[in-house]
């Protein structure tokens, strides 16, 4: 029998050796039963030859606003995920595009840099971010580095101050057309034995915890978080629901990680969900 699953979009860069980006994201719509569509921002290629930094390569911005046309034609997309962008002219074309429709949800990945990049290559990316396409988002996904950024704040060490930062952020929302939702996550960088992420709605906060696993940063947790949450509205949770079903898949994918010869590991979504006994 013919069906119609949950359908998942997303609009993210690719990162060829599988362990972020728009890879990810597939990968974890596929594991929590959503149909995956794709957009392609731009290519992240890891140099082996020099300790792994990123070549950077940003798709035509005509290329992307054919992309988004070809999905949004083909499918009835209410459900995006925005990874990365890269460009202050990929941030312009993705705006344009998402925001000439209408989205139940649109989670943001405010992605500035990389594992491995230098922080200084966020700037012009984070400025048009917060111009052009923070007012779409309906839910937000900072990590500690972005939660800085984007609040404004020189420090984040603790729960209360990526509270802070969480509430900084939604300020920046644009509330006018129903419930907006900033998921900060501490990561295995926030001092404390937990990995912590703190939910706040403009109203509640909720702290969701688990105790880390080991202070290495595992590369597509990120990635992983927001699309899992993705797949998640896009069946129909809510977003509390969403981020804790996020949060047990990368807990999982991170217990499970792959190990390569880049020095970190990466996600494994098929971990979730975990194996009964
Ligand atoms: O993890 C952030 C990220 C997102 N998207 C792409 C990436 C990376 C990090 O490497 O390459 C395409």
């Amino acid at each position: 029998m013919p069906s119609t699953p949950p359908l998942a979009f997303v609009v993210a860069g690719s990162e060829a050796t599988g362990g972020a980006g728009i890879q990810a994201d597939l990968k974890t719509f596929q594991q929590l039963g959503a149909y995956g569509v794709g957009a392609l921002t731009c290519i992240v290629s890891f140099d082996p030859a020099n300790d792994w930094a990123h070549r950077f390569v940003p798709v035509e911005p005509q290329v992307i606003a054919d992309q988004i046309e070809a999905a949004t034609a083909t499918h009835d997309l209410d459900v995006v995920k925005v990874g990365m962008l890269g460009t202050p002219a990929t941030v312009d074309v993705v705006a344009a595009s998402l925001g000439a429709r209408t989205w139940r949800h649109l989670v943001l990945d405010p992605v500035l840099i990389c594992k491995g990049q230098e922080p200084g290559a966020a700037l012009d990316t984070d400025t048009a971010l917060r111009e052009k396409v923070l007012p779409l988002a309906t839910v937000v996904t900072p990590n500690l580095f972005e939660a800085r950024t984007l609040a404004g704040m020189e420090h984040v060490l603790s729960i209360a101050d990526l509270t802070e930062a969480a509430r900084r952020i939604h300020a920046q929302l644009d509330t006018s057309a129903g419930r907006r939702y900033v998921v900060a996550k501490g990561g295995a960088e926030l001092p404390g034995p937990d990995a912590v992420d703190v939910v706040f709605d403009g109203e509640e906060v909720t702290v969701l915890s688990s105790p880390k696993i080991g202070e290495e940063r595992v590369s597509g947790s990120g990635c992983t978080f927001a699309a899992a949450i993705t797949a998640e509205l896009a069946k129909g949770a809510d977003v509390p629901d969403a981020a804790r079903v996020a949060k047990d898949m990368v807990t999982a994918g991170i217990e499970a990680r792959v190990t390569a010869r880049t020095p970190f590991a990466t996600v494994w979504q098929g971990a979730y969900p975990p194996v009964e006994g």
